[in-house]
């Protein structure tokens, strides 16, 4: 079943046939793994491409999207990127001659799910909490890296940036830390895509600190900002999430940099339609991918660039 991305938003359901259907049609340049279950017993799936030469590890671009589920373009966007690197690899291939690229479309899948359903502006898990008047953790607030800081994170379950009673007591959080791992000594470059604001955002979250890659982080994050602009005029704002948006503890990108060593580790807050935030018309989508795409394409260059395999 193939998917027009730019035609709708779709379903987590809908999003794993797409994916399902990948390897038949790539069988060189495909895989498909599935690392785990959601709470509701929701497959969670990753889809491996590579440009099909049989080298095997390469380093790896990580790509992962609606870790919140209220945030729909997230998923479009790494559905568009599939199709940019498989549909479009005439216009593409050098970005995955030494390179591969891993993409997780939906962590949060419940989230997801009851987005479509009930409620379209839900951000968390749909895990019970100790609360039973409130349901759900913040899987970006649920990683095990200075997790639990009440600057950044709350430990109270009902509010939205809740980060649970543990580290990583959350299914989705578990298989987003285990693909990680997984590609951790080749992860070069870690994308967690978000929504909105136009924002590059790099570690810390946890603390006002730079980390000592700060700078080298800000180059790609600037070939990024600057490509978007000469395309379309689309403005980011760019720097550590502590100071550009607000401090965040035990979030993914903090995880990616802190204890998985990636070499550039950064969350993307895609943009927004006009007032049309987490929910962006349908029309608008084509814009908001392929404006993305620009900015993402430009940073997988320059970090292939500044590393090469
Ligand atoms: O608060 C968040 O989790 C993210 N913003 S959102 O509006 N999508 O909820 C920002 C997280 C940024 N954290 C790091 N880059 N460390
Ligand atoms: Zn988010």
């Amino acid at each position: 079943p193939h998917i027009d991305v730019l035609a709708a938003f779709y379903t987590h359901a809908e999003i794993n046939d797409y994916l399902d259907s990948l390897p038949a049609r790539f069988p060189k340049r495909v895989q498909l793994k599935q690392f785990g279950w959601s709470y509701e017993r929701r497959p969670l799936k990753v889809v491996t491409i590579t440009n099909g030469d049989g080298r095997r590890n390469k380093p790896v671009i990580l790509i992962d999207g609606t870790v919140h589920a209220r945030e729909w373009i997230s998923p479009s966007m790494a559905l568009y990127v599939i199709q940019q690197l498989l549909d479009n690899y005439v216009d593409n291939q050098e970005l995955m001659l030494d390179y591969d690229w891993v993409i997780m479309p939906v962590v949060n899948a419940d989230g997801y799910e009851y987005t479509h359903t009930v409620d379209r502006y839900w951000r968390k898990s749909r895990r019970p909490t100790s609360n039973p008047d409130c349901i759900g953790t913040d899987i970006n607030r649920n990683f095990g890296y200075e997790w639990g800081h009440d600057e950044g994170s709350s430990s109270d379950p009902c509010e939205a940036i809740y980060r649970g009673e543990r580290p990583f007591d959350q299914p989705e959080s578990q298989v987003l830390r285990d693909v990680m791992l997984h590609y951790g000594g080749r992860l070069n470059f870690y994308l967690s895509l978000h929504s909105y604001g136009n924002y590059f955002l790099l570690p810390w979250g946890y603390t006002s600190v730079f980390p000592d890659t700060y700078q080298d982080m800000m180059s790609v994050a600037d070939a990024g900002a600057k490509a978007i602009i000469y395309s379309t005029n689309g403005i980011y704002s760019y720097g550590s999430t502590y100071y550009v948006l607000y401090p965040t503890s035990g979030d993914t990108t903090d995880f990616a940099l802190g204890v998985v060593n990636a070499t550039v580790s950064m969350t993307m807050e895609l943009p927004a339609a006009g007032f049309q935030g987490f929910d962006p018309w349908v029309s608008h989508i084509e814009r908001l991918v392929t404006e993305s795409w620009v900015g993402v394409r430009a940073m997988a260059a320059e970090v292939i660039r500044r590393y090469p395999a």
